[in-house]
Protein backbone atom coordinates (compact mmCIF):
# COMPACT_ATOMS: atom_id res chain seq x y z
CA UNK A 1 0.00 0.00 0.00
CA UNK A 2 0.91 3.61 -0.58
CA UNK A 3 1.10 5.54 2.77
CA UNK A 4 3.13 9.03 1.92
CA UNK A 5 0.79 11.43 -0.35
CA UNK A 6 4.36 12.69 -2.03
CA UNK A 7 5.15 8.62 -3.07
CA UNK A 8 1.76 8.27 -4.28
CA UNK A 9 1.86 11.15 -6.71
CA UNK A 10 5.33 9.95 -7.84
CA UNK A 11 3.89 6.26 -8.36
CA UNK A 12 0.90 8.05 -10.73
CA UNK A 13 3.66 10.25 -12.13
CA UNK A 14 5.72 7.22 -13.73
CA UNK A 15 2.42 5.27 -14.42
CA UNK A 16 2.02 3.29 -12.02
CA UNK A 17 -1.68 1.98 -10.80
CA UNK A 18 -2.27 3.10 -7.33
CA UNK A 19 -4.16 6.85 -7.36
CA UNK A 20 -4.66 9.13 -4.20
CA UNK A 21 -7.86 10.58 -4.81
CA UNK A 22 -9.67 13.77 -2.25
CA UNK A 23 -12.31 15.10 -1.69
CA UNK A 24 -12.54 18.27 -0.03
CA UNK A 25 -15.87 18.54 1.58
CA UNK A 26 -16.78 22.18 2.42
CA UNK A 27 -14.74 23.54 0.00
CA UNK A 28 -16.16 26.53 -1.09
CA UNK A 29 -15.51 28.42 2.18
CA UNK A 30 -12.34 30.26 2.95
CA UNK A 31 -9.42 27.47 2.51
CA UNK A 32 -11.16 25.18 0.39
CA UNK A 33 -10.23 26.76 -3.15
CA UNK A 34 -7.01 27.43 -2.17
CA UNK A 35 -6.26 23.86 -1.42
CA UNK A 36 -8.20 22.41 -4.47
CA UNK A 37 -5.60 24.85 -6.62
CA UNK A 38 -2.53 23.41 -4.52
CA UNK A 39 -3.52 19.59 -4.42
CA UNK A 40 -4.52 19.83 -7.65
CA UNK A 41 -0.82 21.24 -8.59
CA UNK A 42 0.67 18.18 -6.48
CA UNK A 43 -1.38 15.16 -6.94
CA UNK A 44 -2.99 15.96 -10.35
CA UNK A 45 -6.15 17.59 -11.02
CA UNK A 46 -8.62 15.31 -11.49
CA UNK A 47 -7.82 13.09 -8.34
CA UNK A 48 -9.01 16.24 -6.49
CA UNK A 49 -12.89 16.33 -5.85
CA UNK A 50 -13.95 19.73 -4.76
CA UNK A 51 -17.45 19.33 -2.93
CA UNK A 52 -19.79 21.47 -1.08
CA UNK A 53 -23.66 22.39 -0.95
CA UNK A 54 -24.10 25.57 -3.05
CA UNK A 55 -23.64 26.06 -7.05
CA UNK A 56 -20.14 26.98 -7.78
CA UNK A 57 -18.92 29.77 -10.38
CA UNK A 58 -17.83 28.38 -13.78
CA UNK A 59 -13.74 29.00 -12.70
CA UNK A 60 -13.82 26.85 -9.98
CA UNK A 61 -15.44 23.40 -11.99
CA UNK A 62 -13.63 24.56 -14.64
CA UNK A 63 -10.21 23.33 -12.80
CA UNK A 64 -11.32 20.02 -11.62
CA UNK A 65 -14.45 18.04 -10.57
CA UNK A 66 -16.74 19.40 -7.85
CA UNK A 67 -19.26 17.49 -6.85
CA UNK A 68 -22.50 18.02 -4.33
CA UNK A 69 -21.71 16.71 -0.96
CA UNK A 70 -24.12 17.40 1.85
CA UNK A 71 -21.90 16.24 5.27
CA UNK A 72 -25.19 15.81 7.05
CA UNK A 73 -25.95 13.13 4.41
CA UNK A 74 -24.57 9.90 5.07
CA UNK A 75 -25.56 7.93 2.03
CA UNK A 76 -24.72 10.90 -0.20
CA UNK A 77 -21.01 11.08 0.98
CA UNK A 78 -21.13 7.04 1.28
CA UNK A 79 -21.69 7.05 -2.55
CA UNK A 80 -19.08 9.81 -3.42
CA UNK A 81 -16.51 7.92 -1.53
CA UNK A 82 -17.36 4.66 -3.18
CA UNK A 83 -17.88 5.74 -6.46
CA UNK A 84 -14.53 7.84 -6.89
CA UNK A 85 -13.11 5.35 -4.88
CA UNK A 86 -11.99 8.14 -2.23
CA UNK A 87 -8.72 7.96 0.08
CA UNK A 88 -8.39 11.05 1.95
CA UNK A 89 -11.09 13.22 3.37
CA UNK A 90 -10.51 16.93 4.18
CA UNK A 91 -13.32 18.33 5.90
CA UNK A 92 -14.04 22.06 5.91
CA UNK A 93 -18.06 21.89 6.38
CA UNK A 94 -18.40 23.97 9.49
CA UNK A 95 -20.15 27.02 10.51
CA UNK A 96 -17.49 29.45 12.13
CA UNK A 97 -17.86 31.21 15.48
CA UNK A 98 -19.95 34.21 15.33
CA UNK A 99 -21.89 32.75 12.91
CA UNK A 100 -22.94 29.47 15.34
CA UNK A 101 -23.58 31.48 18.15
CA UNK A 102 -26.16 33.03 16.64
CA UNK A 103 -27.72 29.26 15.06
CA UNK A 104 -27.03 27.00 17.97
CA UNK A 105 -28.72 24.10 16.51
CA UNK A 106 -27.86 24.68 12.83
CA UNK A 107 -24.20 24.70 14.06
CA UNK A 108 -24.42 21.42 16.16
CA UNK A 109 -25.64 19.44 13.02
CA UNK A 110 -23.22 20.62 10.71
CA UNK A 111 -20.27 20.70 13.04
CA UNK A 112 -20.65 17.75 15.30
CA UNK A 113 -23.42 15.51 13.52
CA UNK A 114 -21.32 16.38 10.12
CA UNK A 115 -17.92 15.38 11.90
CA UNK A 116 -19.71 12.31 13.13
CA UNK A 117 -20.75 10.68 9.31
CA UNK A 118 -16.87 11.69 8.04
CA UNK A 119 -15.33 10.02 11.13
CA UNK A 120 -17.87 6.82 10.80
CA UNK A 121 -17.11 6.37 6.95
CA UNK A 122 -13.67 7.08 6.74
CA UNK A 123 -13.26 4.18 9.63
CA UNK A 124 -15.59 2.33 7.27
CA UNK A 125 -13.59 2.54 4.11
CA UNK A 126 -10.19 2.98 5.24
CA UNK A 127 -9.86 6.89 4.48
CA UNK A 128 -7.43 9.66 6.06
CA UNK A 129 -9.31 12.48 7.59
CA UNK A 130 -8.18 15.95 8.17
CA UNK A 131 -9.98 18.38 10.02
CA UNK A 132 -8.76 22.03 11.16
CA UNK A 133 -9.60 22.61 14.68
CA UNK A 134 -9.16 26.50 15.34
CA UNK A 135 -7.86 28.46 18.41
CA UNK A 136 -11.88 28.64 19.57
CA UNK A 137 -11.31 25.42 21.03
CA UNK A 138 -9.60 27.02 24.26
CA UNK A 139 -11.16 29.22 26.68
CA UNK A 140 -10.93 31.80 29.27
CA UNK A 141 -9.36 28.92 31.25
CA UNK A 142 -7.25 28.23 28.92
CA UNK A 143 -3.25 30.08 29.62
CA UNK A 144 -3.21 32.58 26.35
CA UNK A 145 0.15 33.82 26.19
CA UNK A 146 1.29 31.69 25.05
CA UNK A 147 -1.19 28.77 24.38
CA UNK A 148 0.38 25.60 24.57
CA UNK A 149 -0.82 22.47 22.63
CA UNK A 150 -1.89 20.54 25.15
CA UNK A 151 -3.67 22.83 27.83
CA UNK A 152 -7.15 23.02 29.25
CA UNK A 153 -9.67 23.64 26.73
CA UNK A 154 -13.04 24.72 27.97
CA UNK A 155 -14.19 27.33 24.79
CA UNK A 156 -17.63 29.54 25.90
CA UNK A 157 -18.55 29.00 21.67
CA UNK A 158 -20.73 26.38 20.17
CA UNK A 159 -18.24 26.76 17.82
CA UNK A 160 -14.92 25.64 19.91
CA UNK A 161 -17.41 22.91 21.71
CA UNK A 162 -17.79 21.21 18.25
CA UNK A 163 -13.99 21.60 17.59
CA UNK A 164 -12.83 20.20 20.56
CA UNK A 165 -15.37 17.55 20.13
CA UNK A 166 -13.83 16.87 16.92
CA UNK A 167 -9.99 16.74 17.94
CA UNK A 168 -11.35 14.10 21.32
CA UNK A 169 -13.11 12.23 18.84
CA UNK A 170 -10.92 11.84 15.77
CA UNK A 171 -8.01 11.10 18.55
CA UNK A 172 -10.19 8.16 19.91
CA UNK A 173 -11.11 6.87 16.42
CA UNK A 174 -7.26 7.21 16.21
CA UNK A 175 -6.16 5.54 19.27
CA UNK A 176 -9.42 2.42 19.32
CA UNK A 177 -9.21 1.69 15.76
CA UNK A 178 -5.89 2.99 13.83
CA UNK A 179 -8.15 6.05 12.08
CA UNK A 180 -5.64 8.09 10.05
CA UNK A 181 -6.67 10.99 12.04
CA UNK A 182 -5.40 14.55 11.93
CA UNK A 183 -5.88 18.33 12.96
CA UNK A 184 -4.13 21.63 12.59
CA UNK A 185 -5.54 24.57 15.32
CA UNK A 186 -5.41 27.44 13.01
CA UNK A 187 -5.77 31.18 14.14
CA UNK A 188 -7.37 33.63 12.30
CA UNK A 189 -6.42 33.26 8.31
CA UNK A 190 -6.30 36.05 6.24
CA UNK A 191 -6.54 35.73 2.45
CA UNK A 192 -7.61 38.31 -0.25
CA UNK A 193 -9.54 35.86 -2.69
CA UNK A 194 -11.75 34.60 -0.33
CA UNK A 195 -14.02 35.03 2.23
CA UNK A 196 -14.25 34.13 5.52
CA UNK A 197 -17.97 33.49 6.73
CA UNK A 198 -18.95 34.86 9.85
CA UNK A 199 -16.07 34.79 12.12
CA UNK A 200 -14.39 36.77 14.75
CA UNK A 201 -11.28 37.00 13.19
CA UNK A 202 -12.91 38.40 10.24
CA UNK A 203 -12.19 42.08 10.68
CA UNK A 204 -8.42 41.46 10.09
CA UNK A 205 -9.88 40.93 6.06
CA UNK A 206 -12.26 43.42 5.99
CA UNK A 207 -9.91 46.17 7.65
CA UNK A 208 -7.82 46.00 4.00
CA UNK A 209 -10.95 46.09 2.02
CA UNK A 210 -12.18 49.31 3.86
CA UNK A 211 -8.51 50.80 3.87
CA UNK A 212 -8.40 50.53 0.24
CA UNK A 213 -12.02 51.55 -0.22
CA UNK A 214 -12.71 54.19 2.22
CA UNK A 215 -9.46 54.96 3.88
CA UNK A 216 -11.18 54.12 7.00
CA UNK A 217 -12.67 50.92 8.95
CA UNK A 218 -14.42 50.60 12.12
CA UNK A 219 -13.59 47.83 13.92
CA UNK A 220 -15.88 45.27 16.17
CA UNK A 221 -12.60 44.42 18.54
CA UNK A 222 -11.61 46.81 20.86
CA UNK A 223 -7.83 48.25 19.51
CA UNK A 224 -6.18 45.86 22.43
CA UNK A 225 -7.21 42.70 21.30
CA UNK A 226 -4.80 40.68 20.52
CA UNK A 227 -5.24 37.20 18.40
CA UNK A 228 -2.73 34.78 16.29
CA UNK A 229 -2.96 35.08 12.65
CA UNK A 230 -1.49 33.69 9.91
CA UNK A 231 -1.44 34.23 5.89
CA UNK A 232 -3.35 31.87 3.85
CA UNK A 233 -0.33 30.48 1.52
CA UNK A 234 1.17 29.85 5.52
CA UNK A 235 -2.11 27.88 6.59
CA UNK A 236 -2.41 26.09 3.15
CA UNK A 237 1.44 25.25 3.33
CA UNK A 238 1.01 23.57 6.67
CA UNK A 239 -2.02 20.94 5.43
CA UNK A 240 0.43 20.03 2.73
CA UNK A 241 3.11 19.30 4.81
CA UNK A 242 1.42 17.88 7.84
CA UNK A 243 -0.67 15.58 5.33
CA UNK A 244 2.45 14.98 3.91
CA UNK A 245 4.09 13.10 6.96
CA UNK A 246 4.29 9.27 7.61
CA UNK A 247 1.27 8.59 9.58
CA UNK A 248 4.15 6.95 12.33
CA UNK A 249 6.39 10.12 12.18
CA UNK A 250 3.43 11.95 14.18
CA UNK A 251 3.52 11.45 17.77
CA UNK A 252 0.59 13.35 18.22
CA UNK A 253 -3.10 14.17 15.78
CA UNK A 254 -3.68 17.79 17.31
CA UNK A 255 -1.00 20.43 16.40
CA UNK A 256 -0.76 24.22 16.54
CA UNK A 257 -0.20 26.05 13.58
CA UNK A 258 0.72 30.23 13.95
CA UNK A 259 2.04 32.56 11.98
CA UNK A 260 1.76 36.12 14.07
CA UNK A 261 0.20 38.14 16.63
CA UNK A 262 -1.35 41.84 16.56
CA UNK A 263 -4.32 43.61 17.82
CA UNK A 264 -6.50 45.94 15.34
CA UNK A 265 -4.33 48.90 16.90
CA UNK A 266 -1.14 47.18 15.49
CA UNK A 267 -2.58 46.61 12.21
CA UNK A 268 -3.75 49.68 11.64
CA UNK A 269 -0.27 51.14 12.21
CA UNK A 270 1.51 48.84 9.94
CA UNK A 271 -1.74 49.50 7.17
CA UNK A 272 -0.35 53.59 7.72
CA UNK A 273 2.74 52.88 6.24
CA UNK A 274 0.95 52.67 3.08
CA UNK A 275 -2.16 54.56 3.59
CA UNK A 276 -0.76 57.22 5.66
CA UNK A 277 -4.22 58.80 5.80
CA UNK A 278 -5.81 55.37 7.47
CA UNK A 279 -8.56 55.96 10.23
CA UNK A 280 -9.75 53.36 12.43
CA UNK A 281 -12.73 53.50 15.31
CA UNK A 282 -13.56 50.83 17.40
CA UNK A 283 -17.30 49.99 18.23
CA UNK A 284 -16.92 46.95 20.02
CA UNK A 285 -19.84 44.23 19.70
CA UNK A 286 -20.98 40.37 21.31
CA UNK A 287 -17.78 39.10 19.64
CA UNK A 288 -15.27 41.02 21.83
CA UNK A 289 -16.63 38.60 24.27
CA UNK A 290 -15.32 35.26 21.72
CA UNK A 291 -12.12 37.05 21.26
CA UNK A 292 -11.41 37.80 24.90
CA UNK A 293 -11.79 34.02 25.39
CA UNK A 294 -9.47 33.00 22.97
CA UNK A 295 -5.09 32.95 22.87
CA UNK A 296 -3.22 35.53 22.34
CA UNK A 297 -0.40 33.59 20.71
CA UNK A 298 -0.43 30.33 20.19
CA UNK A 299 2.63 28.20 20.91
CA UNK A 300 3.46 25.85 17.77
CA UNK A 301 6.50 24.50 19.14
CA UNK A 302 4.86 20.84 19.16
CA UNK A 303 4.48 21.38 15.15
CA UNK A 304 7.82 23.50 14.78
CA UNK A 305 9.65 19.74 16.46
CA UNK A 306 7.48 17.41 14.87
CA UNK A 307 7.36 17.69 11.19
CA UNK A 308 9.75 21.28 10.50
CA UNK A 309 6.59 23.90 10.58
CA UNK A 310 8.20 27.23 9.89
CA UNK A 311 5.40 30.11 9.51
CA UNK A 312 7.33 32.69 5.99
CA UNK A 313 4.85 35.46 7.21
CA UNK A 314 5.06 37.84 9.94
CA UNK A 315 2.30 40.60 10.58
CA UNK A 316 4.47 42.86 8.41
CA UNK A 317 4.47 40.50 5.36
CA UNK A 318 0.58 40.01 6.29
CA UNK A 319 -0.10 43.48 5.57
CA UNK A 320 1.82 44.08 2.30
CA UNK A 321 0.74 40.71 0.92
CA UNK A 322 -2.89 41.78 1.75
CA UNK A 323 -2.74 45.35 -0.10
CA UNK A 324 -0.70 44.29 -3.17
CA UNK A 325 -3.28 41.64 -4.01
CA UNK A 326 -6.23 43.67 -3.25
CA UNK A 327 -4.99 47.49 -4.45
CA UNK A 328 -5.90 46.61 -8.13
CA UNK A 329 -9.65 45.39 -6.81
CA UNK A 330 -10.13 49.42 -5.80
CA UNK A 331 -8.23 50.81 -8.39
C1 LIG B 1 -13.35 32.34 13.53
O1 LIG B 1 -13.03 33.52 13.82
O2 LIG B 1 -14.40 31.82 13.91
C2 LIG B 1 -12.38 31.53 12.71
C3 LIG B 1 -11.44 30.81 13.61
C4 LIG B 1 -10.34 31.52 14.29
O3 LIG B 1 -11.58 29.63 13.77
N1 LIG B 1 -11.66 32.38 11.82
Amino acid sequence: SCHAISSCWLQNRVGLKYVTSFILAGSLGQLGSGLARLFRMRYGKDNVFMSDIRKPTRDITSKGPYIFADVLDYKCLQKIIVTHRIDWIVHFSALLSAVAEANVALAMRVNIEGTHNVMELANQYGLRVFIPSTIGAFGPESPRNPTPNITIQRPKTIYGVSKVHTELLGEYYNHKYGLDFRCLRFPGVLSSDTHPGGGTTDYAIQIFHDALKEGRYTCYLGPNTRLPMMHIDDCLRSVVEFMEREPESLPVRTYNVAGASFTPDELAAEIRKTIPHFEINYRPDHRQAIADSWPEVLDDSAARNDWSWRPEYNTKRMASSMLNDLRPVYQ
